[in-house]
């Protein structure tokens, strides 16, 4: 039976374009896949976005298109750029694709049945943007969304709930006794804040907004984000559909990568819903931190785009060549860890390791042998003491890398391979091949050494290749290696190349970049990027765009509306009216004898701000009482984010004018 390997990147929002932060974990993702399937492994490398919720209803709103051409939209810019960035994805989940709908709606009712899921009542402190509940203590210090610091506002519904605490001892005992969390000292977080002090149960379930997976049995409810989005992990392998039958064989995954953002969700509610539904666990969760970036006062900043400081990966690919970019991401971050995104750091590394290190050595070696042979080494050959330790440091690189992935340490993996290049570039220097070629009888030393280099540089490029997938296929065009010569099983020996191999001078794989005259382009495109962005962003915050998408009520003719009769009325006497916090009750000069009229906006207006005041009546609404209070019209009023308004009209219009 071959070897199964299933890992899996967030699916994500597909509510702006993609950017660098995107990038880090499918690009990680996409580099343990490769390396799995060049070890032979049979591998599953699913990723996918996160379709529904209100922020993408609201966004094709904004936009004037159904939610679904919305996402439509953006799901073909992530398709783009993972098929620019060489992403190696073995299948792609929509959660607005039928199968996934039908599987989670199997799935909430599968809680339900069993007594996981209740009916209930949701209030709290909510985030629109990012379309989360959050508990006082949660707010940051000026009382805003923690994430993305714009105002909260309470909010109240109906909503199901699943229940938790009954996972909490396996949760605890998962993250603390197995190897589930990387890196495990995660756990004493997530222990302590959210286990210990009890596990509160989690809505699973929306009123208040329609773009969703309707829940099967109540469908004035849409299930509210984890359980919909959880589930793709199984959902995308046939669970409870029948679009697919690969659960079996790939169930339980063996990693889910995701930043720290989303950690407590797979680390606790994932588990939680699994154990509901007596499905065994995922292996591993691999929790990196952020990209970050240097914000205004300083200090770095989440790069995403409810930030505006997204750097377009597009624009580094063109210039850099996307393997550049894959190497410069994977290599900076540690796992757990957050890293900070800048043109400089991005530029020497391209410089440091990849022009000066590894494209060095390749260029260096593929000349030497095409100057003091043309290009095809001689057979024979004599060997130095110090070849084995040079032989036994490349040879010692993969099952060092392999440890490395199978822990999840991309950056130290490179970093191992990187080593074998150093020392590879060293052995240059101490062996001065240019020396040796000037002397025709230490040619057969000079083969040595350069066969030694190849071979060296075989093993690595093989070794990079899931890495940067797209240069390595021209280094082994360069060096003269078959396909067969780089699969796995011949990385951990010499002597594979060919005795007499043939080398083929080439491109320069990473051109030295000027560091100088780059940084300052390159921030300058950036900077007008990111602007771009913010100057989007504010004008949305300052409400130039609507906060809730508008709905109109269904059309009426000139003759409907010509029923309503609205009149300029002089507000002359107004009071609260008792034992009520909501109502004013106004005496009105109409025009026509007086009146009086009741209204609810006591929270926004004391009696004084209106006495003296003209505006606008709906003069012939059927009279009724509120609060036991006679109530003769009504006075128009507009809902504003801020509150309500009422419509003043200019002083210079009498009472009593009709307003059409
Ligand atoms: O959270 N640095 O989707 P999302 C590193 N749909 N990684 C980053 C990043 C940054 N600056 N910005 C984003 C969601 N990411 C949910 C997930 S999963 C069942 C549902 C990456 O579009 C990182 O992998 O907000 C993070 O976990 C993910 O994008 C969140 O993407």
């Amino acid at each position: 039976m071959s070897k199964k390997f299933y890992i899996t990147t967030p699916i994500y929002y597909p509510s702006g374009n993609p950017h660098i932060g995107h990038c880090y974990t499918t690009v990680a993702c996409d580099s343990i896949a490769r390396y799995k399937r060049m070890q032979g492994y049979d591998v599953m490398f699913l990723t996918g976005t996160d379709e529904h919720g209100l922020k993408i209803e609201q966004k094709a709103a904004e936009e004037g298109v159904t939610p679904k051409e919305y996402v439509d939209v953006i799901v073909d810019r992530f398709k783009k750029l993972w098929s620019y960035m060489n992403i190696s994805y073995d299948r792609y989940i929509r959660t607005t694709d039928d199968y996934h709908v039908e599987s989670v709606q199997k799935i909430f009712k599968t809680l339900y049945d069993k007594g996981y899921i209740y009916k209930g009542k949701y209030s709290g402190k909510y985030c629109t943007p990012c379309e989360s509940f959050w508990t006082d203590s949660q707010l940051d210090e000026h009382g805003c969304c923690p994430e993305c610091h714009r105002p909260v506002k309470f909010a109240e519904e109906e909503a199901y709930f699943m229940k938790m605490s009954p996972f909490a001892d396996r949760i605890e005992k998962l993250l603390t006794e197995t190897d589930y969390l990387r890196p495990k000292t995660r756990a004493v977080e997530l222990v302590n804040n959210f286990i210990k002090p009890g596990l509160e149960d989690l809505c699973v379930s929306r009123t208040s907004f329609t773009w969703g997976v309707p829940v099967s049995f109540d469908d004035k409810h849409v299930v509210y984000v984890w359980i919909d989005a959880l589930s793709n992990y199984i959902t995308a392998l046939g669970y409870e559909n029948s679009a697919y039958a690969d659960f079996d064989k790939f169930w339980p995954a063996d990693v889910h990568m995701v930043a720290k953002d989303i950690m407590r969700f797979h680390a606790i509610i994932w588990p939680a819903m699994l154990m509901a539904l007596d499905l065994p666990l995922p292996k591993h969760l691999a929790v990196h931190g952020w990209i970050t970036m240097a914000g205004k006062n300083g200090e770095s900043e989440k790069m995403s785009k409810s930030l505006g400081n997204v750097v377009d990966p597009f624009v580094l690919g063109e210039r850099y060549g996307q393997d550049a970019i894959r190497y410069h991401i994977l290599r900076e971050m540690a796992l757990g860890a957050d890293s900070l995104f800048s043109n400089e750091i991005m530029i020497n590394r391209i410089n440091s390791d990849l022009a000066n290190g590894f494209g060095n050595l390749v260029s260096r070696t593929v000349a030497m042998a095409d100057k003091y042979f043309g290009g095809t080494l001689p057979t024979e050959r004599e060997s130095d003491a110090l070849d084995e330790e040079f032989k036994s440091v490349i040879l010692g690189l993969c099952p060092t890398v392999d440890g490395f992935v199978d822990e999840t340490k991309i950056k130290q993996a490179l970093e191992a391979i990187f080593e074998g290049v150093s020392r590879a570039n060293k052995y240059i220097d101490e062996t001065e091949p240019w020396k040796l070629g000037k002397d025709e009888s230490k040619k057969p030393r000079l083969a040595a050494v350069l066969y030694n280099l190849l071979e060296a540089i075989r093993i690595t490029s093989a070794l990079l290749a899931p890495f940067m997938p797209t240069t390595m296929p021209k280094v082994w065009e360069q060096i003269g290696a078959s396909a067969s010569d780089v699969e796995y099983d011949k990385l951990s020996k010499f002597g594979v190349l060919p005795e007499d191999v043939t080398v083929h001078k080439g491109e320069i794989l990473f051109p030295r970049i000027d560091a100088d005259k780059e940084i300052e382009e390159l921030n300058d495109i950036l900077r007008k990027n990111m602007e771009a962005a913010q100057a989007k962003l504010s004008g949305e915050e300052k409400g130039e765009a609507p906060a809730e998408p508008i709905e109109l009520a269904p059309e009426i003719t000139i003759d409907d509306f010509a029923k309503v009769e609205i009149r300029v009325a002089k507000v002359t006497a107004c009071e609260k009216v008792k034992k009520s916090d909501k109502l004013l009750c106004l005496q009105l000069d109409d025009g026509m004898g007086g009146r009086q009229v009741v209204s609810g906006i006591a929270q926004y207006y004391a009696p004084e701000d209106l006495i003296g005041k003209k505006l606008q009546l709906i003069a012939n609404l059927k009279p009724v009482k509120l609060r036991g209070v006679d109530s003769n019209g009504m006075i128009c009023a507009a809902d504003t984010p801020d509150g309500v308004k009422v419509i003043f009209v200019d002083d210079s219009i009498p009472v009593g004018s009709k307003i059409r």
